[in-house]
């Protein structure tokens, strides 16, 4: 049994929590892979091609098993069905199984509505049995969480758990390639499930192959769907390898490529979330210096992305996400194993975590100089999803911004369109817009177009203080300006 599903329970980390990490950096899973496999060595390949290989390798659509109906693996299970394979999707948590089987999307992601396939589908199959799963299905893929725990340091008790429940299943013999898509650090993948497949009794390369194909999609972009997106492929046996890549290349329109080693697929994906981290870094340390020197941030980045090879970011109240904010922290620790310091990325991390008290200090500091009582300070949060156009509270920096006026005494209100549920305890919850009434400063925390797109004078005509701060960069701050809003922003010099 393992997680899945939109809320992420910790349902494992209690009982599997590793003894210590030893086996996470000694490389000596890798060198296991190869020699599991005699990759390099042309005359074993086809030896270990036994059922799913073959009908891979002779184009018959492998029967593919997702396991973890969420965010990434429902889209996943939806978009092999829709190309022709025969589907099982697996979760634990009941109330996924109940609605995907209902045809209903369990998740916050609003670009899922209506693609679940209806009940009594053809090649569609939902279940809460791995077991069950397994005895049917060619192809494994893993698309459990890796988030990280309040110490900010991994936790792989998904990623274990749900190869524990897989390995169990597989019927010595009859092999099986099992495929991780969740981000980790390189060497993850080998060091938590080899020790597995000896567990079980499980010989690599004749009863299993593992692989590693990271999922990629970008939640709330129709552009980037699983559909969509271009793919890495890591397995020390090649063959498999450029099997997987005929499978993947069903489900998605642009490349899918054959990388080689599970590391450096392992690698290529978590280094992507840290790259962005660091250019979001970036523009943050610019919101906070450029006003300063009296600058608006927004004036420099336009100016700068005149030039062809500047990478243009937006400065914010912070970032969130199962994503950008988790995987530094995987290759903080894969970095740490092997006694190399990441410096830059934990300083970016730094930089990230920290926006959301520079919001809560400079919102009270403008209520402050507007003359609202300290003690009777009302600030509304407009969006709390941790981006626009999603349903999605993981990591967002909502959180740390409500608790940390609250902790200031202010009295925090919130509205999210997308969302009825995930908000701060002791945050007011409004429901509409329309609803809100009383406040001294309204920040938009996140861009939705409902957001953009508000009754800005109906809610000027229910404010106390007409005071707007777009912690997003995101407004029209002209016409606020001109409908009577005290406008401020993130990286924008107060005058
Ligand atoms: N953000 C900023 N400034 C920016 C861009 C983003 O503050 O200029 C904030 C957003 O508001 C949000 C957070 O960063 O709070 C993350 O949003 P995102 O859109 O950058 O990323 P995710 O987490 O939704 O998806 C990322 C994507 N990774 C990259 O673009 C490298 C997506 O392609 C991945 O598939 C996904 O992580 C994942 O699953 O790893």
């Amino acid at each position: 049994m393992f997680p899945g599903g939109a809320n992420h329970r910790r349902v494992h980390a209690d009982v599997v929590q590793f003894p210590n990490r030893a086996h996470l950096h000694d490389g000596g899973s890798a060198r296991r892979l190869i020699n599991a496999v005699g990759v390099g060595n042309s005359s074993t390949p086809f030896i270990n091609l036994s059922g799913s290989h073959r009908s891979m390798a002779l184009g018959a659509a492998p029967k593919v098993a997702v396991v973890g109906l969420g965010y990434v693996g429902l889209p996943t299970a939806i978009g092999f069905h829709d190309a022709g394979h025969d589907v099982w999707g697996v979760d634990v948590a009941a109330r996924t199984v109940r609605l995907v089987r209902e045809g209903k999307n369990p998740t916050g992601d609003p670009d899922l509505d209506g693609l679940v396939p209806a009940p009594g589908t053809a090649r569609w199959h939902v279940t809460d049995s791995t077991h069950e799963a397994v005895q049917h299905c060619d192809v494994v893929l893993v698309t459990v969480p890796t988030p990280i725990g309040r110490d900010l340091e991994p936790d792989l008790s998904y990623v274990e758990a749900a190869g524990r429940a897989v390995f169990a299943a597989v019927p010595k013999g009859q092999h099986r390639t099992v495929v991780l898509e969740s981000t980790v650090y390189p060497g993850v993948t080998a060091a938590v499930w080899l020790p597995l497949l000896d567990e079980f009794g499980l010989e690599h390369g004749r009863d299993v192959t593992i692989a590693y194909c990271p999922e990629r999609f970008n939640p709330g972009d129709a552009a980037h769907g699983v559909r969509s997106v271009a793919r890495v492929i890591g397995c020390a046996d090649p063959e498999v390898g450029e099997a997987l890549v005929d499978l993947y290349r069903r489900l998605t329109t642009e490349e899918v490529r054959y990388v080689g080693s599970i590391e450096v697929a392992e690698a290529a994906k978590v280094i992507e979330n840290v790259q962005r981290d660091l250019n979001i870094a970036l523009v943050n340390e610019l919101a906070r210096i450029l006003p300063a020197m009296g600058v608006d941030v927004e004036d420099v980045l336009s100016a700068a992305a005149t030039k062809w090879n500047f990478h243009r970011y937006t400065p914010g109240v912070g970032v969130g996400g199962h994503c950008i904010p988790v995987d530094p922290y995987y290759m903080i620790e894969g970095a740490a194993n092997v006694g190399v310091p990441a410096n830059l990325i934990s300083a970016a991390r730094a930089v990230n975590r920290s926006m959301p008290m520079h919001v809560a200090n400079e919102v009270r500091g403008l209520l402050y100089k507007a003359g609202v009582p300290a003690d009777d300070n009302r600030v509304l949060l407009m969006g709390w999803s941790y981006k626009a156009e999603v349903g999605d509270p993981r990591e967002t920096p909502a959180e740390p911004l409500a608790e940390a006026l609250m902790d200031m005494g202010v009295h925090v209100g919130a509205w999210d369109p997308y969302l009825d549920g995930g908000f701060s305890e002791g945050v007011q919850v409004h429901s509409t817009l329309e609803d809100a009434s009383g406040y001294d400063l309204v920040i938009l925390v996140t861009a939705h177009k409902a957001c953009l797109e508000a009754d800005w004078l109906s809610l000027l005509s229910n404010m106390r203080t007409p005071m707007m701060y777009d912690g997003r960069r995101a407004l029209d701050t002209a016409r606020l300006d001109d409908l009577g809003w005290k406008v401020f922003a993130i990286g924008k010099p107060v005058v």
